[in-house]
Order: structure tokens, then sequence, then C-alpha cells
């Protein structure tokens, strides 16, 4: 590594493997597969290849909350792709998303299977299969979707920039932490500010708005995601607070975030999904 205040970018960049940074293992220039690797297949129509990361849990939040509505046709088997060890570059997970990344879904429910990469397509797709948590009327869909990109394109700064600076990066760069705090806080004023107008964050109505934005934001204000509670000063955001709570209590919510999880006390982890009977015994009150 060269000393920040020091470093003349060459001509042409070139690929130093294992630059210090929390995921130099997993992080290539390249894409594709990078293994000749199979996916598991389950008995179920909707076949989920994730981890319980803020991204992933989504998904799961999502399904559990159809199954939770009576929408048989949502059961999933949910299986483990351990991006720490580099699943992500199985030809078999490649194949369903060619950006390597969680979550993917296959739905084998009609004639031919669908693939589907990206949480936020992801999560529309299963709201118009079910006709659920998406509404219908044109004003209101397009506040819900408008939210849903929102996240989408704010994350990004959250986890890579932010996150990756405040807790991850081998230095403490000042510059660059302070240009992602800056945008962070920005953001959960954002938030504060709509959720002052409205219960939850589309209007009226619980929605893929609220699954997608939940576990990355309600993860700051709540879960001291990062370590970073107290320099975000996230109490002061009194009606993000308030959102946060509404929403991690609900069941489906807690059950979601136990899937693919692999960190925390083993009874809040339920490492594969395959069936409702995986949650007995699990400490939901943990969540
Ligand atoms: N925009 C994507 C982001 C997906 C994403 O960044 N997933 C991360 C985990 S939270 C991942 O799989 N990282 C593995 C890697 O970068 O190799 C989505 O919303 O699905």
């Amino acid at each position: 590594m060269t000393d920040a205040s020091t470093y003349t970018p060459p001509k042409v960049w070139t690929w130093k493997q294992g630059n210090g940074g929390k995921f130099a293992n997993i992080n290539r220039p390249v894409s594709g597969a990078t293994q000749e690797k199979e996916l598991p297949v389950g008995r179920h129509p909707l076949q989920l290849y994730s981890m319980g990361t803020p991204n992933g849990v989504k998904v799961t939040i999502m399904l559990e909350e159809l199954l939770a509505l009576g929408h048989k046709g949502a059961e999933y088997d949910a299986w483990l792709i351990n991006i720490g060890e580099g699943d992500q570059f199985g030809s078999g997970f490649v194949a369903i998303n060619p950006n390597s990344k969680i979550p993917a879904l296959h739905d084998r429910s009609g004639e031919k299977p669908i693939r589907l990469f990206e949480s936020g397509a992801i999560l529309t797709h299963l709201a118009e299969k079910f006709g659920a948590l998406l509404p219908k009327e044109p004003a209101a869909r397009a506040e819900c979707l408008s939210w849903l990109f929102w996240q989408m394109g704010s994350a990004p700064y959250v986890g890579g920039g932010f996150g990756h600076f405040y807790a991850y990066a081998p230095e403490k760069f000042e510059y660059a932490i302070d240009r992602f705090t800056m945008e962070t806080k920005r953001q959960l004023d954002v938030l504060d500010q709509r959720l002052a107008q409205s219960e939850y964050i589309a209007g009226d109505a619980y929605t893929i708005a609220d699954i997608a934005i939940w576990p990355w934001y309600g993860g700051l204000a709540q879960l001291d995601q990062y370590g970073a509670s107290e320099f975000l000063a996230v109490q002061e955001y009194k009606h993000l607070q308030r959102w946060t709570t509404l929403i991690r209590n609900r069941p489906a919510v807690r059950r979601g975030r136990m899937v693919n999880r692999v960190r925390g006390d083993a009874d809040t982890q339920v490492r594969e999904r395959h069936d409702a009977s995986d949650f007995e015994g699990k400490a939901l009150d943990k969540m």
C-alpha cells in the first residue's frame, strides 16, 4: 500500500492481489465463474440462493411476509451462498446471476424457469406474481417504486462508501470517511423527513419499499451496523427510529432475518430454510 498523500495513479491500472482490505480475497477485476459447481435444488417452486446480508434478507423477509399473508405458492428453499468463501463464483450461481452477487432467485413455477438477480427485480417480481405489497393504483405504485429504486441507488454509498472506509479499509482516510459520512447522514435525513409525513415509506401501507429500505437503514438506526451508531448520532433521527421499531417487530421480518444467517447466536440462525418447521426452537425474540 502507498500512503494516501503520496500515491500517484499509474498510466494503466494493474491488479495487485491482496490490497489489505477486508474483501481482498474475494474481489477481482473480472467477472465469470472460477469453478464448476452445480446449485442444489429443493422441492419448492421458488429456489433462493442467498446469504443473510442486508441485500439478502430483503428477499427472505418478502417471502415470509407472502407466506404470512396466506400465499402458499411462496413456499421456498433458501440455500446458503457463502460470499466470504467465494460461492458466488460457482458456475451454477453465475448462470443465475452473471454479476456474482447474492441474492439470486430461480422461479421454477412455470413451464420454463425464470432467473432473477438484483433484489429490487426480485421484490418486484414476487409482488406482481402474488399481487401483494406493491400498490396497484398508479400514484401509490409510482411512490412505492420511486423509493424502491432510491434504495438501490443510495445504499452503495452507505455500504461501499461509508461502511467500507469507516469499518473495513486498512487505513482511515479522513477525506473518504468525511465524504461518505456526509452522504449517509443526508440519506438518513431524507428518510427521517419522509417518515415524519407518513407511517410507512410509500404512504399508509407497508410495501416492498419498506422491505428494501429497512435492512440497510434500520440496520444503521438500531443494529449498530459498522459499529457506527454513535458516530452517526442515529438516535437523532426520531421518525426513522419509530419506523425501524415498527418494521423490526413484524414476525415475518424476524423470521426473514434469520434465514441464511451465519452470524450471531446459533438460535438466531436458520442457515438453510426448506420449511416453516426450520424456525422451531429458534429465538425470534432475539431478532
Ligand atoms: N444491487 C444488488 C447488490 C447485491 C450485493 O451487493 N450483494 C453482496 C452481498 S450484500 C454480494 O453478494 N457480494 C459478493 C461480492 O461482491 O463478491 C442487489 O440489490 O441485489
